[in-house]
């Protein structure tokens, strides 16, 4: 029935002159979905948030399995939240001196704590602590002040309650009956997301995480997508399952690796060809707050990082892991300080681009907007570099940072541009190349 329906709507779009590949972009799905769905390939860059319970303890957001904490323990760690420092509009302020388009923020982790007010359970920060104010709503306020999209991440996965039953692959012993009952679990996640899409305001979409848990039980997804569609039709679905994109989600988002990697394990070599793309990655090796992890990456991998996710036609969702107090560890700041003055600067060749018509190589990657291509050299020793043709004719090759004319021969077999000598200074060497018609490897939609 859905074959025959994909073939149908195939062979309209054939006769009228498009791509199959793209049926299922314009396969019913609103026009403000569409619409935020390019808003989104546009963006190119999110700030992702870990906060919760668990950053009291300073060892990630895993902590209360890893360490197989109780129920009952973990209810009282939480008793004790109360992130006195916490001030949203210092933390969208950050956001916006970094240059993120959008930000992601933990609403309700795996150890199931609401860090929002709501109806569905007293565990929740608003409810259950001294704390009693609602963090997501003064973040939201602050958003839409700044102008800055706010996505809640949502965990499937719950430790805590005592209807996600039957448990899955994370369970262990940890004090809850062994009994529940899924359905009343399922409406509680509804009730939650409900909330989250009336109350807080026009909300980016939900990041969903954790049905790999129980990657075969009956989610009823349709229900639940359904559900958040009618809400909000402009809200989008991005759900972190690790597996082709289903209908009802809107954008492929891939966990610590650029798209098709894998080199996580756990993610699929499978890239959505008309879905926006997205790669979720930690500033170090923790997403939330871990006290004692210093391996944070340079500002030079960050960008590329970014760099190399554009060129995949991706965003990059950086993650920062705040404190317990609310405040921002120095070495979360100082790297979103750096990047935002890198996109002051080399914005224009992110910001709104699709991936170019090379794809990512060894020495860098290209981005496009319209007629201009833009070649990002992240590393290439020599002072000629040679790319596959570009499809289209050059009309002129500048460097980005000071405009300086880049000397360019075109031949049948390829292009060769003449490089600005690299600088410690500049991670990305970026070579604007402005073609006289739009490269015919383009893909349009994301
Ligand atoms: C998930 C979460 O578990 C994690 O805490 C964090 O929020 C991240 C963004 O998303 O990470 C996963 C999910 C699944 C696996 C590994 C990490 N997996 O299936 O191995």
């Amino acid at each position: 029935m859905n074959r025959l329906r994909a073939a149908l709507t195939a062979a309209t779009l054939l006769a009228a002159g498009g791509a199959p590949a793209r049926a299922q972009a314009v396969d019913s799905v609103a026009a403000e979905r569409l619409a935020a769905r390019r808003w989104f390939a546009d963006a190119k860059f999110g700030l992702f948030i870990h906060w919760g319970v668990y950053s009291q303890l300073g060892a990630g957001e895993w902590v209360m399995h890893n360490r197989k904490i109780a129920v009952a323990d973990y209810e009282w760690l939480a008793t004790t939240f109360n992130p006195a420092k916490f001030d949203a509009v210092a933390w969208v302020a950050l956001a916006q001196r970094a240059g993120v388009r959008y930000i992601t923020i933990t609403s309700r982790h795996h150890d199931g704590f609401s860090m929002f007010k709501t109806g569905a359970t007293r565990y929740n920060i608003a409810d259950w602590t001294p704390f009693r104010r609602d963090p997501l709503h003064e973040l939201a306020d602050a958003c839409h002040a700044a102008g800055i999209k706010l996505f809640f991440y949502y965990s499937q996965l719950d430790w805590h309650h005592p209807d996600y039953w039957p448990r899955g692959g994370t369970a262990w012993n940890n004090g809850r009956p062994d009994q529940g009952d899924w359905s009343r679990y399922l409406a509680f996640m509804n009730a939650q997301l409900t909330e989250l899409l009336t109350r807080y305001g026009d909300v980016g979409g939900i990041w969903f995480d954790g049905m790999w848990d129980k990657p075969d039980a009956p989610w009823q997804l349709d229900t639940t997508y359904g559900l958040i569609h009618r809400l909000q039709p402009g809200a989008l679905v991005v759900p972190n399952h690790h597996q082709r994109p289903r209908p009802g989600e809107d954008v492929q988002t891939f966990e610590q690796d650029l798209p098709g990697a894998n080199s996580a394990g756990f993610n699929t070599s499978y890239v959505s060809g008309d879905l926006p793309l997205e790669t979720s990655l930690t500033m170090n090796g923790s997403w939330g707050f871990n006290i004692t992890d210093k391996e944070f990456k340079s500002v030079r991998t960050l960008v590329g990082y970014l760099v190399r996710a554009a060129g995949n036609g991706a965003n990059l969702l950086l993650n920062i892991g705040p404190r317990p107090d609310g405040t921002i560890s120095p070495e979360f700041t100082a790297r979103l300080d750096s990047l935002g003055a890198w996109l002051a600067v080399y914005g224009s060749a992110i910001y709104g681009t699709r991936r170019g018509p090379v794809s990512p190589r060894g020495w860098g990657a290209t981005t496009r907007r319209g007629d201009t291509v833009f070649v990002h050299v992240l590393d290439w020793p020599d002072p000629l570099l040679p790319l596959p043709p570009l499809g289209a004719r050059i009309r002129t090759a500048y460097v980005l940072r000071g405009r300086a004319v880049v000397p360019v021969v075109e031949t049948a077999v390829g292009v060769t541009l003449a490089l600005p000598p690299a600088s410690a200074d500049e991670p990305d060497r970026v070579i604007v190349v402005v073609t006289s018609g739009s490269p015919a490897s383009n893909r349009s939609g994301r």
